[in-house]
């Protein structure tokens, strides 16, 4: 009998992505024994790495800790090509993990979940997918990803453009050749940085329209030796936990001295040494470029010397000038990202002061000045870390909705449920430390915190769990008291919400650092999971 579309599947637990969380989650609760579906609207696994196909696109923590710790064999096994992974990489290693851990058969994809809603009279999440399959399950949980839901802002004219037009964020599956054409590329964030210096090399002509100068630091990528990769796999289970020790789960720590304590010069040395380390370490060459302002300028005059050295025409180096907190907005890693502004085929456009005033079919007007494009790259960022959660329509006790729980900023207990939601879990959302972490660790540190959690509720006959409304404002005060005594409020950053126009302005990750919050955690569950209402 053909099954009816409407008919309701009954699970233990539906999860919402099939990224690394949504993978790791489905490997958990199986071993638990329950009965797990996992739904994703790509057509394949790896959530952003999915997605973000653009060229350059590579992740900027070191492969051998972007990865998986959960099983030995896998960590061993698996050989990382270059310090930091490329895209195609890292989707080989997620499309590995499926097949290797026999998760394809509980994936459904291009499948988006349109709406969860609580029903509380039996304690069960009723999902409804856009195609109008409906599931029932007593857990739900939502691994969609910080960095998914594409930004695409409301440009006059952009449906009118009669060239190609890309997002960054959602690149076609096949190679986009560039040859011969003039192309734009809006923004220079992490992705705009990277899609930037490979099209440059292939484009005729590379039209760079910035909105805010970044601060982008060396990578210094290169292919990994087998014999470093042996060494690290000799120790990999101290070193993972040297890193879990630090604040966000990397493979480095922060030189734990005030770049105030020693004079200008020594700082120069110092920060020259994190220079040459490669990538975000550069700003743990000192402890407090996060919080003292007269620090921070130390780091900001070094990299701005930098681009005066490498850039050529005085006009361009000028507007490449950051000058806001450096740190404030997540540091881009680039390779020769400066030296691509001084191919005679590359320009740069400044749309600070008048904005992208509109996209014509055949070029973009700034500053009353129409600029012929053949192609238009969006590398305009995400609807970050909330994004992706608000697009679903999530209806917790008595229908209320998390759209308007959420209205003034997401508000959540230890950033792993919303008071009023349920058994409703959100691995490395926002109020955790997700996104100024690891992600990995991060990732793994969540999901077996809820799989945990999970097995207690079910050896306890335990229906409902609930974050209680005292330990959530508790949680989000704290917060909130935390980010305010750093610079991270001073710039329009996407860890804000500031890139999405109308989104409320709130800090959203956690910033206390991943030791202080395993703590927390940790000592939550050793207290009967305090701050959590159990019902049965
Ligand atoms: O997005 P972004 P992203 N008019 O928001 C500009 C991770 N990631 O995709 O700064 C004109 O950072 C915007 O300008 P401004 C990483 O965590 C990691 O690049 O808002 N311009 C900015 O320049 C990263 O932080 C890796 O003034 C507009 C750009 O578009 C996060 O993803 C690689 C505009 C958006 O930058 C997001 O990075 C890639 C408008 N209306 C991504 N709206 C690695 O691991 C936006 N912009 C290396």
């Amino acid at each position: 009998m053909a099954e009816d579309k409407k008919s309701e599947q009954t699970l233990d637990a539906l999860i919402v992505g099939a990224g690394f969380a949504g993978m790791y989650m489905l490997y958990k609760l199986r071993g638990l024994g329950l009965s797990v579906r996992v739904v994703d609207a790509a057509s394949g696994v790896g959530g952003t790495w999915y997605w973000n196909r653009y060229p350059g696109a590579r992740c900027d923590v070191d492969s051998m800790f972007y990865s998986y710790s959960f099983d030995e064999a896998l960590e061993q096994q698996w050989e990382w090509t270059e310090r930091y992974p490329a895209q195609p990489e890292i989707l080989e290693y997620a499309n590995h993990v499926a097949g290797r851990f026999d998760l394809w058969p509980d994936i459904q994809l291009e499948t988006r979940a349109a709406s969860a809603h609580y029903d509380d009279g039996d304690a069960r999440w009723r999902i409804e997918t856009e195609s109008g399959e409906a599931f029932s399950a007593q857990f739900c949980i939502l691994a969609t990803g910080c960095l998914s839901s594409a930004n695409k802002p409301d440009f006059e004219g952009l449906d009118d453009f009669a060239g190609r037009q890309f997002h960054t964020g959602h690149w076609p599956h096949e190679p986009v050749d560039f040859t011969g054409r003039r192309v734009g590329v809006i923004g220079t964030g992490s992705s705009g940085v990277q899609a930037i210096q490979e099209i440059a090399k292939q484009a005729e002509h590379l039209t760079v329209f910035q909105r805010t100068a970044s601060y982008v630091v060396e990578a210094f990528n290169r292919p990994l030796t087998t014999e470093e990769q042996l060494e690290t796999k000799a120790q990999y289970a101290e070193l993972r936990a040297a890193a879990k020790s630090t604040f966000g789960g990397f493979s480095m720590s922060a030189n734990d001295v005030s770049a105030l304590s020693v004079s200008e010069e020594e700082c120069r040395r110092g920060l020259q040494e994190g220079w040459d380390n490669g990538g975000i370490a550069f700003l743990a060459s000192y402890n407090d470029f996060g919080l003292s302002e007269e620090a921070n300028l130390r780091a900001q005059e070094f990299v701005r010397d930098k681009i005066r050295e490498v850039v050529k025409d005085p006009e361009t180096m000028e507007k490449l000038l950051p000058h806001h907190i450096i740190g404030c907005k997540r540091l881009c890693l680039g390779t020769h990202y400066y030296e691509t502004y001084n191919r005679p085929n590359v320009s740069l456009v400044s749309v600070a002061e008048n904005g992208v005033e509109r996209i014509t079919p055949t070029g973009l007007v700034t500053g009353g000045v129409e600029y012929p494009l053949d192609d238009l790259v969006l590398a305009t960022g995400f609807d970050a870390m909330t994004g992706s959660i608000s697009r679903i329509d999530i209806r917790g006790r008595a229908g209320m909705e998390l759209k308007t729980a959420w209205a003034a900023g997401p508000r959540n207990y230890l950033g792993l449920m919303t008071n009023g939601f349920p058994n409703l879990f959100t691995i490395t959302g926002p109020g955790s430390p997700s996104v100024l972490s690891n992600m990995m660790p991060t990732i793994e540190q969540h999901v077996e915190w809820v799989s945990d959690c999970i097995a207690y509720l079910r050896d306890r006959n335990v229906r409902e769990i609930d974050a209680k409304l005292d330990a959530q404002d508790a949680w989000v005060e704290h917060g909130n008291e935390i980010a305010s005594k750093t610079l991270r409020y001073s710039c329009s950053s996407w860890y804000l919400g500031a890139n999405v126009p109308g989104k409320p302005r709130v800090f959203m990750p956690y910033i206390g650092g991943m030791p202080a919050y395993r703590e927390k955690c940790d000592a939550v569950v050793a207290a009967g999971y305090e701050g959590f209402a159990l019902t049965g």
